[in-house]
């Protein structure tokens, strides 16, 4: 028996005003996460898969059917977007992570225009990521629910900054305007969980 649960949201609906508004906050957590964790334990169950770590699923994503690579990515990808976000965010990253953007990318600038770049290039729906692979810092960008934790994906490694990019994340407000919604959301990315995530990937 599968049982995953839709984690509490560690803010409050409109806490990341005026960058993400309040009604999309709203629905993208009661309405599209809790329908990935919903339907991934549907998928799972009476399957091989149920009872075990959703980590553990994801690295063997290969093995399961469509409907776990969808909703499993689609919970794993949503649980690590709210932490990666928070009230008054922002500003620059700090310490080894700054230093190690810096020696990758040249300059924190020069990071945030290629990361907005893979964040612009991914057509349709899906995500841009910020991933350690071999203890270097490397872009890439995932369709729909995939991640590049995934043993499907093309570019591999283990995500500490991830933007999703479905028109559900930013529609109601932005409307087409990915590239306003991409630019505003540098004003809510929570760097000390970036940090965090660093320091246990490398
Ligand atoms: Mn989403």
């Amino acid at each position: 028996m599968s049982n995953f649960e839709l984690p509490k949201l560690p803010y409050e609906y409109d806490a990341l005003e005026p960058y993400i508004d309040k009604q999309t906050m709203e629905i993208h957590y009661t309405k599209h996460h809790q329908a990935y964790v919903t339907n991934l334990n549907k998928a799972l169950e009476g399957s091989e898969g149920a009872g075990k770590a959703l980590e553990d699923i994801i690295k063997n994503i290969s093995k399961y059917p469509v409907s776990v690579r969808n909703n499993g990515g689609g919970h794993f990808n949503h649980s690590l977007f709210w932490s990666l976000m928070k009230k008054n965010g922002g500003g620059s990253p700090t310490g080894d992570v700054l230093k190690e953007i810096n020696s990758s990318f040249g300059s924190f600038d020069e990071f945030k225009k290629q990361f907005g770049a893979a964040a612009m290039g991914r057509f349709g729906s899906g995500w841009a990521w910020l991933i350690v692979n071999n203890n270097k810092l490397e872009i890439t960008s995932t369709p729909n629910q995939d991640n590049p934790l995934m043993d499907i994906a093309e570019k591999k490694g283990s995500p500490i900054l991830a933007i999703d990019v479905w028109e559900h994340a930013y529609y109601l407000k932005y409307q087409n305007k990915r590239a306003d919604y991409v630019e505003n959301w540098w004003n809510v990315v929570n760097w000390d969980e970036v940090a965090k995530l660093y320091s246990q990937a490398k």
